[in-house]
């Protein structure tokens, strides 16, 4: 794919111009009350209602121009990609050939569900093979619902290629910056993976490395410690909620027995503006714009906005927002959704996995009942439910068993139910088609759904069970968490843990530092060293009106409880003056299935809720634990957990050193705009 802008000198110019005028203090926000227009905004705004489509838009090799029927084509829409096309591969019990072996039986022998977990130190197999991946970023424009955008995408594909391995192989995936008009760092952080051998190819700038340089690679090798389905994403700033994201499927044990994997149906929240303007709004100092709220929703990369959507003028100005792009508003109706095959009588596999930006997706599928196998990377005791919720970052697998008849189709359902704490969008449902064997695909289905609206909270813990119990470390040392939602001292937005935002260099790593035995880390860094202690409980107070999924990096933790406020209805954000808020509910010290509590790596802190997780420190380091929405990670929502780092094995020279190398002398020729948390 061609980019257009990549040509445009006064693109780049205008976008070094933009970044020239962030740079402040190396520890420091960036001051001045004019971020998001730093040259103030265009002098003309679209009119309410009527989008300034340019018909001079670049000729059809650029993403986003109409194809002959009047509709995308694949390559504007999605780039390379086959997710959500009827030619989506289906997946076999395990990854044969590939560069392994051919396995007549499961090449995690006689491993269960039941009998093993790789929580557990040692546990995880040893199959001594390596899968190699080769991963190029570049600066595109698609229209995966129909309004072209920039975005920047992995291999032209988005969502990106696939990663998949069988359970105890080594993976290792060399990660290109291509990025150019302009360059931007990037990184790649493997979501779930425990990283028990490689510490420091978890992928987090700031914290574990310094960001890949534009025109340098990394290559990241650690191994698949965790089985079932994630996913990769940039953790460079919000780059995740601009494209760079993809699937990842590790075989292993099943407790179920299905015919046909489906493999993956990623589902996000999708945005017409490009990151970098949400992230400039995130710290910003404009309260009516947090949250942003979203354009739409896609399942595997596609969606449908209608272009004449009346409440679109409250975006009326997409322009000016699209502050350092030459982006014309582009806006083709009726885009392909996604489709999906099913065969009547047959259970499928499908890995859901939510990875937007903000909003809290509810999946469905018209009459049909979804079985939880697994919730994130944890096989779980099976339990049937009508609807799926997922927070940002977290995964289930359901199986699906097709009850109709060959010739049925039925929709497949992502929603953001209306507004906070959900998350919310302008036009907040995604639908795909699930076409029978013999089903018509020239024509929609026209199945219902009248289930009713669920709270933004995950699952009753009562109901997820894990497969493989295992009773949480005695004698944890409980630290509360109070999240708040402040203003620093220029007016900016910080989104604080313990009234800290985290904040932490580029050019200087946390990581590198403590492993080095450096233990004097910024206040900012927001690290808590918990020393010699065995387990921790993380006993977090909600005290804003948002739900944050939060993410915990290199473990897995128990789920000991979570709950929300049920004693007022608190204000919503968008309808306050300013960050004034009540206090989040308090945890009464009570656990759910305290002798086998459900384990996972993100989970949903409710709005003005609570939640309660103890983590086993087991894999000494130092790892973040963090929001996983975009905007508050940007905007300082990380801590970092640190224990016994002279029990880590040493960083490999060429990983950190060489990196940050390349991005000293790249950071220190072109203005490297870090206007957010860094990690
Ligand atoms: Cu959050």
């Amino acid at each position: 794919m061609t980019n257009p802008a990549a040509t445009s000198s006064a693109y780049s110019a205008a976008w070094g111009d933009a970044q020239s005028s962030f740079d402040g203090p190396p520890h420091g926000r960036p001051t001045g009350s004019a971020d998001v227009f730093p040259h103030g905004p265009p002098a003309s705004l679209p009119s309410h209602g009527t989008p300034p489509y340019n018909p001079h838009q670049p000729a059809p090799s650029s993403p986003g121009a109409a194809s002959p029927s009047g509709t995308l084509n694949n390559e504007a829409q999605v780039g390379d990609s086959y997710w959500g096309t009827l030619d989506q591969p289906t997946y076999g019990s395990w990854l044969n050939g590939n560069g392994g072996p051919t396995y007549d039986t499961a090449p995690w022998g006689n491993k269960t569900t039941k009998n093993a977990d790789s929580s557990v130190v040692g546990e995880t197999p040893v199959t001594n093979v390596t899968r190699y991946y080769n991963m190029t970023v570049t600066r595109e424009r698609i229209s995966a619902d129909g309004v072209l955008r920039d975005v920047l995408l992995v291999n032209n594909q988005f969502p990106g290629p696939i990663i998949e391995a069988n359970w105890g192989d080594w993976i290792q995936v060399t990660v290109n910056n291509q990025i150019q008009s302009p360059g931007e760092g990037t990184s790649m952080h493997w979501h779930g993976m425990l990283q028990r051998e490689t510490p420091w190819a978890d992928g987090v700038p700031s914290i574990g490395q310094c960001p890949i340089a534009p025109g340098h690679s990394l290559t990241y090798t650690y191994r698949a410690d965790m089985y079932g389905t994630t996913w990769y994403h940039s953790h460079y700033s919000a780059q995740m909620a601009g494209g760079i994201a993809g699937p990842v499927i590790v075989h292993g044990p099943t407790q179920s027995d299905y015919d046909v994997d489906v493999g993956p149906v990623m589902l996000s929240d999708w945005y017409h503006i490009p990151y970098f303007a949400i992230v400039a709004d995130a710290v910003g100092t404009n309260y009516s714009v947090i949250p942003p709220t979203s354009d739409s929703v896609i399942i595997n990369g596609r969606g449908r906005f209608n272009c004449s959507n009346p409440s679109y003028s409250s975006d009326s100005n997409w322009l000016a927002l699209n502050w350092n792009s030459d982006i014309k508003w582009t806006c083709v109706d009726n885009a392909p959704r996604s489709q999906f095959r099913f065969q009547s009588g047959k259970v499928h596999r499908l890995r859901l996995i939510n990875h937007g930006a903000n909003g809290v997706q509810k999946f469905s599928i018209d009459g049909h009942k979804l079985t939880i196998i697994a919730t994130d990377l944890v096989p779980t005791v099976p339990y049937t439910v009508d609807q799926v919720t997922l927070g940002v970052g977290q995964r289930t697998d359901v199986l699906v068993k097709a009850t109709n008849n060959p010739q049925g189709s039925v929709w497949m359902r992502a929603e953001l139910p209306g507004g906070e704490p959900c998350g919310g969008s302008d036009s907040p449902l995604a639908l795909a088609p699930i076409y029978y064997e013999n089903a018509d695909t020239s024509k929609d289905p026209t199945t219902t759904s009248s289930l009713p609206e669920t709270a933004c909270v995950n699952d009753n813990l009562v109901n997820t069970v894990p497969e493989y119990a295992i009773v949480p470390g005695a004698n944890a040392w409980t630290q509360d968490l109070s999240l708040t939602l402040d203003l620093n001292s220029t007016g900016h937005f910080e989104f604080r843990i313990n009234e800290i935002a985290y904040r932490a260099d580029y050019n200087y790593p946390v990581l590198p530092q403590v492993a080095a035995g450096n233990l004097t880390t910024e206040r900012e860094w927001n690290v808590y060293n918990f020393g010699q202690n065995t387990s921790i409980i993380l006993n977090i107070t909600n005290n804003m009106p948002l739900t944050h999924p939060f993410h915990m990096h290199g473990h897995n933790f128990y789920v000991l409880n979570f709950g929300d406020n049920t004693t007022h209805q608190p204000t919503a954000l968008s309808k306050r003056a300013g960050p004034t808020f009540e206090n989040g509910a308090v945890w009464d010290g009570s656990v759910i299935n305290p002798s086998n509590p459900m384990r996972r790596d993100t989970l949903l802190v409710p709005s003005y809720g609570f939640a309660a997780i103890q983590i086993d420190l087991t894999n000494p380091g130092l790892w973040p634990f963090h929001c996983h929405i975009a905007w508050h990670l940007s905007a300082g929502q990380i801590m970092n957990i640190l224990y016994r780092p002279e029990d880590m094995e040493a960083i490999p020279k060429d990983f950190v050193a060489d990196t940050c190398a390349d991005w000293d002398y790249y950071s220190a020729r072109n203005g490297v705009s870090q206007i957010d948390s860094g990690g």
